[in-house]
């Protein structure tokens, strides 16, 4: 596979051309498409900003009739927070997430009940009480000590008050029409996916931002190469030494130099860069953001992840964000309000390039 950046859009261009999608994902990008244009129509008619977050792990399947997938690890909070935050900043989110990770509202939802959904948590909720959740006292003893209940015994709590701001945070978002979700499984959906969303978003030129948090898959099986049905285990056992399973997997295609060089080429364009070696972030993510004609790379380390980022520009200039201290913080805040304002920036330098690139 080329390094170069013309050899690389070559290879990615070469997968779409290659792959026909399935007739699934064919009906499901007509009718995203169709809503993703009004959704897009709407904010250019009001002069809205619109940022596209793609956030989760791409599926590898290792079958047709998928039974099994190489999965990662990623959560999908970065891009869950992060579009709870462009909302508040005035923002339209495009939400390519995938499916059952954390998703903007919902997440918060999850935090903050998690440990305490159980039938006594249900019964209220059919009783239609959203205001009074009642806390048992084992979960309400162990939720005070996360300095998160104000009251137990039910009274309303600091949990509860915490649910209702995000029903009515999410309210607003539907009511003002801030949110278009889509979701992806596998790494063949994801790649689709954004090729389409990208597409569309050029039309919002340089109000259009492109926020890739995604952890997409670097390996993966073609389509074309794929079993069609469940590896059968039977087979490599053996009793011998060549018994298991031996799997080769291809280069994925480098998608993201595309989306700069022909999907959406005025839309500002920020992609992550994760490592588990801290020594290696900083050059990986710098030769990114050449590599792919980003704007800002965002690097971070697996377990840091949540309280420093680095922003490398192109003009050469690096930036540590960090989250602000006490309780109730997130890293997401300080990191979409430094974005905003270079996409802001670059709104307003207008006609030509952006920073540097
Ligand atoms: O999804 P999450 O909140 O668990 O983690 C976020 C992240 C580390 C996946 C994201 O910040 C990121 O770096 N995405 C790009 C990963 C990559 O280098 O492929």
């Amino acid at each position: 596979m080329s390094t170069s950046a013309h050899g690389t859009t070559e290879t990615a261009r070469s997968f779409f051309d290659d792959n026909s999608k399935p007739q699934t994902l064919q009906v499901k990008l007509k009718q995203t498409g169709e809503a993703l244009e009004a959704f897009l129509d709407d904010k250019r008619g009001r002069g809205r900003p619109v940022v596209c977050i793609t956030a989760g792990g791409t599926a590898v399947p290792l079958e047709a009739n998928t039974v099994r997938t190489i999965d990662n690890f990623s959560t999908g909070r970065r891009g869950a927070v992060s579009a709870e935050q462009f909302i508040a900043r005035g923002y339209g989110v495009i939400y390519l997430g995938r499916e059952g990770c954390a998703a903007p509202f919902a997440r918060r939802f999850q935090e903050l009940v998690s440990n305490h959904v159980d039938l006594k948590f249900m019964d209220k909720l059919v009783l239609g009480d959203t205001r009074r959740v009642e806390l048992g006292t084992e979960a309400a003893a162990s939720t005070a000590k996360e300095g998160i209940v104000s009251g137990s015994g039910g009274a309303v709590t600091e949990v509860d008050e915490r649910l209702v701001e995000t029903l009515v945070a999410y309210k607003d978002a539907v009511e003002s029409n801030s949110l278009l979700s889509i979701s992806f499984v596998s790494l063949e959906e994801y790649l689709w996916c954004l090729r389409m969303v990208s597409r569309c978003m050029d039309r919002m030129g340089r109000h259009g931002m492109l926020f890739l948090a995604a952890a997409v898959s670097d390996f993966h099986i073609p389509s074309h190469k794929l079993r069609e049905h469940k590896i059968d285990s039977s087979r490599g056992v053996r009793g011998d030494a060549s018994s298991g399973l031996t799997l080769h997997l291809d280069e994925v295609p480098k998608c993201l130099g595309m989306i700069g060089e022909e999907w959406a080429p005025d839309c500002f364009r920020i992609s992550f860069k994760l490592e588990t070696d801290l020594e290696r972030l900083l050059p990986k993510a710098r030769a990114a953001l050449k590599r792919y004609g980003m704007h800002v790379v965002v690097g971070n380390e697996l377990h840091s992840r949540y309280d420093k980022v680095e922003l490398i520009f192109p003009d050469g200039a690096e930036r540590q964000i960090k989250k602000a201290r006490g309780v109730g913080h997130v890293i997401e805040e300080a990191l979409v309000e430094a974005l905003a304002q270079e996409h802001f920036n670059y709104i307003a330098e207008g006609g030509g390039v952006g920073r540097g690139v």
